[in-house]
């Protein structure tokens, strides 16, 4: 049977960032894996895919969910864990602007005490509307806040680029947020 690549992409996304532990995983430095291994522990889990699928699925994900190691051997979640993990990220220099896109439902909250990072390590911002509006909605009406990036980073709040290209930092207080 085929493997739907919709389910395998959520599949990793669950191992990779959350739950290695569910199918006897550990992520080493960095939230790497080995590919084979993870291969191998997922299908003695009940999660049958081959090597290629897993490929497949890194090469086509809309958003560049997973990183490859230069040599091809390891596999990691770019963004978005839960489980305590350093990705050796440098801090970087953010564009003036970021957008963080949530519900309508946490607008005042967020007001109240800033940005969290919830469930995960960092909060998530994006660098363009579009994208922000798009994660918003996943939570219900959206809203869509400005980051001043330019004025935490000048605060010498740091800031990180995923390797897919979104950005994280730890917390944004709310006078950075319009
Ligand atoms: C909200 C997806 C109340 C926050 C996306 C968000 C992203 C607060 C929710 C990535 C709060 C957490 C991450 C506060 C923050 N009070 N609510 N003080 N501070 N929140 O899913 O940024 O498809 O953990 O606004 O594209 O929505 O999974 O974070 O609504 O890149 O690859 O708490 O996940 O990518 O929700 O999404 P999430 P997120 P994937």
């Amino acid at each position: 049977m085929p493997v739907d690549q919709v389910q395998l992409s959520k599949f990793l996304s669950f191992v990779l960032r959350h739950k290695p532990d569910e199918i006897g995983l550990t992520l080493g430095a960095e939230g790497w894996v080995n590919i084979d291994e993870l291969v191998e522990k997922a299908n003695a889990a009940g999660t049958t895919f081959h090597r290629a699928d897993l490929l497949g699925v890194v090469a086509s994900s809309d958003k560049k969910r997973f990183s490859l190691s230069a040599d091809g051997l390891m596999i990691r979640a770019a963004q978005g864990h839960s489980v305590a993990v350093d990705l050796g990220l440098p801090p970087q220099e953010p564009p003036s602007m970021l957008y963080h896109g949530t519900a309508t439902r946490f607008v005042d909250a967020i007001l109240g005490e800033g940005l969290k990072p919830q469930a995960r390590q960092q909060v998530h911002l994006s660098s363009d509307e579009a994208t922000a509006q798009r994660v918003g909605q996943r939570h219900g009406k959206p809203h869509i806040f400005k980051v001043d990036a330019g004025g935490m980073h000048a605060k010498g709040l740091k800031f990180y680029r995923a390797d897919n290209g979104v950005w994280l930092t730890d917390h944004v207080p709310p006078e950075f947020l319009s």
